[in-house]
């Protein structure tokens, strides 16, 4: 039986290369596994836990789409769907949210992170019931799908983990159902820093900063621009390293590791008889772009084509619902509702 992948993204911003390298471009290659049955979805439920413009959410939820198709993912490998299309994800989040501790999610570093940040901004940073219950949407998403594992960045880690939990305990007291899923996490470029400052993840929510983020429709002019004001040391060594001085360097080797897939030891090699960091950059940012500019030429293509977007989404969200619903029928039975004769 093939091994069951689901992953998704928020359309709450342009994807940058953390979620590039993290998550999307792991998920292409996964498609040619024929050992995977892949599902990508994009999450707009989850982009509404903070406040949206929704005029601009819908924009975001077909360019993402658009973005799926321009990266390499292949509706006729893969099953790609909006989130809010399939109404057993809510619903089974509902259902979870009656196995699930309120103090598990209380827990939760990225709450209590993105909680803290807005209450800094007063009345305008309310902090909506929708954050704290997030995790449990995600861990809807992943289970209803009967999922086995889950690609994503390092940050999601403790979200999958929490999935994990949700299903051992749905498990134990309406007997077996859910499939334990594990996070997938990469042994490279898991958490991609910021250009500005790499002592912190980079961020959607920090990409209006300048020099913060390399979104993936960034021009070449604008990559290149991010990556040679990129904030690194004083020092001239270009080595990969755990030290936090040398975070920025270590950083841009990573980048150019993951979008190059050499080893470490390769990368080193190339930048051996490099002149200092300039050299590093101008490297970087030479291999962003060939990832980067390929994209951004289909995406100008796909995206303008709304009616075959339409005819994906559609097809993608038949195929998610034949998963997902005998499922959340199963755990609506077993939790004692009862079915619509
Ligand atoms: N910096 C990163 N490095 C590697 N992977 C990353 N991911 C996110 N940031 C990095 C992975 O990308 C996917 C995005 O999932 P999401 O829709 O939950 O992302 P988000 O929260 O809208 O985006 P960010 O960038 O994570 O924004 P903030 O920090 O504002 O919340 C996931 O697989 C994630 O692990």
């Amino acid at each position: 039986m093939k091994r069951r992948v689901f992953s998704g993204i928020q359309p709450s911003e342009v994807i940058h290369i953390g979620n590039y390298i993290g998550a999307v471009k792991r998920w292409v290659a996964l498609q040619d596994d024929p050992a995977k049955d892949n599902i990508y979805c994009v999450v707009d439920l989850h982009a509404l836990t903070v406040k949206q413009d929704p005029e601009v959410l819908r924009e975001r939820t077909l360019e993402l789409l658009a973005l799926f198709l321009a990266v390499g993912l292949d509706p006729a490998k893969s099953t790609l769907f909006v989130q809010s299309h399939v109404s057993a994800n809510a619903e089974g989040a509902w259902l979870l949210n009656c196995v699930t501790p309120e103090s598990w999610l209380k827990k939760m570093t990225q709450y209590k992170d993105k909680s803290a940040k807005q209450a800094e901004r007063g009345r305008e940073g309310t902090v909506l019931t929708g954050l704290l219950d997030y995790p449990v949407l995600m861990a809807a998403d992943i289970l209803f799908y009967d999922t086995h594992e889950v690609p994503v960045g390092e940050d999601q880690k403790q979200h999958v983990e929490l999935a994990r939990n949700i299903a051992e305990r749905f498990n134990y007291h309406y007997g077996e159902t859910f499939i334990v899923p594990e996070p997938v996490i990469a042994k490279a470029g898991a958490r991609i820093m910021g250009l500005d400052d790499p002592t912190v993840k980079m961020s959607k929510s920090m990409a209006h900063v300048q020099g913060h983020a390399i979104r993936l429709l960034d021009e070449p002019k604008q990559i290149e621009r991010a990556i040679m004001r990129s904030k690194t040391d004083s020092g001239s060594e270009i080595r990969f390293s755990a030290d936090p001085a040398k975070a920025g360097v270590n950083n841009l080797l990573t980048i150019y590791q993951v979008l190059t897939g050499k080893t470490r030891d390769e990368v080193e090699q190339d930048f051996a008889s490099a002149r200092g960091y300039g050299d590093l950059k101008k490297r970087v940012a030479e291999v962003v772009i060939a990832e980067a500019e390929p994209v951004r030429k289909r995406f100008a293509e796909i995206a303008t084509d709304r009616g075959e977007l339409e005819r994906i989404m559609r097809i993608g969200a038949d195929k998610a619902r034949a998963i997902s619903e005998p499922r959340l029928a199963d755990v609506k039975r077993k939790m004692g509702l009862l079915l619509p004769m």
